[in-house]
């Protein structure tokens, strides 16, 4: 099988202390680093192998033939940031590289990514979901609620629910709540839930980012932030038991809520608004 290398451009003798190195990262080195003796740390290879990138026939060293959300040639099984554009540094050696990793020091793990290649079969459906060219695309009408989700496949664990959306055209003018975001601990019966989302307030025309719960009662944390259609967002929305945080590229809203479901379900949803969402990946600390 060939395997192409990767020239990454230091310039490092075998035993410098590079100038990008791994925080407090000691010997056994991962894959592509050199363990230093001497100071037992570790130091990049001058031009380590990506055994990542695929052969002739588009199949890679971890036989990933699938989708390949980022077209930068590694199939999304084998992409340690599938959805964003990387250099395959992963400082902690967790399978998550370093551009997409919420916590570069901590273990995490990627528990699925869905580029919406095609409409996923093990998701469940509820409102006007639609798969375009390879994205998902939520058109709620009036005080419509859209959902998109899945079982949470680690409801007592930490961890990151992800997603890259262009917002679109917001929103019922007469509306009373509407947005568009993710969702955790959706129930569906009682209608439970914790959102991390972009809103508009029809009465006044502000927009804010951040927090609600149920009802937006207990959990409300929510900062002005402006947008407009066509705007590209990446909403990070962490969960750690009853603790949230709900990041953008520029803003991070924090927030306690004991709201709880019986099947706690999570993922996309909409309310009087439209999206594209691009992809959607769950990151987990074990
Ligand atoms: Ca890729
Ligand atoms: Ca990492
Ligand atoms: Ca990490």
């Amino acid at each position: 099988m060939r395997r192409v290398a990767v020239t990454l451009g230091l310039a490092l003798t075998a035993c410098s202390v590079p100038a990008l190195d791994l925080t407090g990262k000691r010997c056994p080195c991962p894959t592509g680093w050199d363990c230093a003796p001497a100071t037992n740390t570790c130091t990049r290879e001058a031009t380590p192998v990506d055994s990542r990138l695929p052969d002739d026939s588009g199949v890679d060293a971890f036989g990933c033939a699938g989708p390949d959300e980022d077209a930068d040639g590694r199939g999304d099984a084998c992409d340690v940031c599938p959805g964003d554009a990387d250099n395959g540094q992963d400082s902690d050696d967790d399978g998550v590289g370093d551009v997409c990793d919420p916590s570069p020091l901590t273990r995490e793990r990627i528990a699925f990514f869905e580029g919406f290649h095609t409409l996923p079969a093990t998701w469940t459906i509820d409102g006007p979901w639609r798969q375009v060219g390879d994205d998902l695309v939520s058109d709620s009408g009036a005080g419509t609620i859209s959902n998109f989700t899945i079982v949470d496949p680690v409801p007592n664990q930490v961890s990151y629910l992800v997603t890259r959306l262009t917002v679109g055209d917001l929103f019922d003018p007469q509306g009373s709540t509407n947005y568009v975001g993710l969702v955790r601990q959706l129930d569906t019966g009682p209608d439970s839930n914790v959102r991390c989302l972009v809103t508009l307030t029809p009465t006044d025309g502000m927009t804010w980012f951040g927090l609600r719960d149920t009802g937006g009662l207990a959990l409300r944390s929510e900062v002005a932030y402006p947008y407009a259609t066509g705007q590209v967002e990446r909403f990070q929305f962490r969960r750690s038991g009853t603790d949230y945080s709900c990041a953008s590229t520029t803003e991070t809203r924090t927030g306690t809520t004991s709201v709880t479901a019986a099947q706690p379900r999570l993922g996309l949803r909409t309310r009087s608004g439209a999206a594209t969402f691009h992809w959607v990946m769950l990151l987990v600390q074990d």
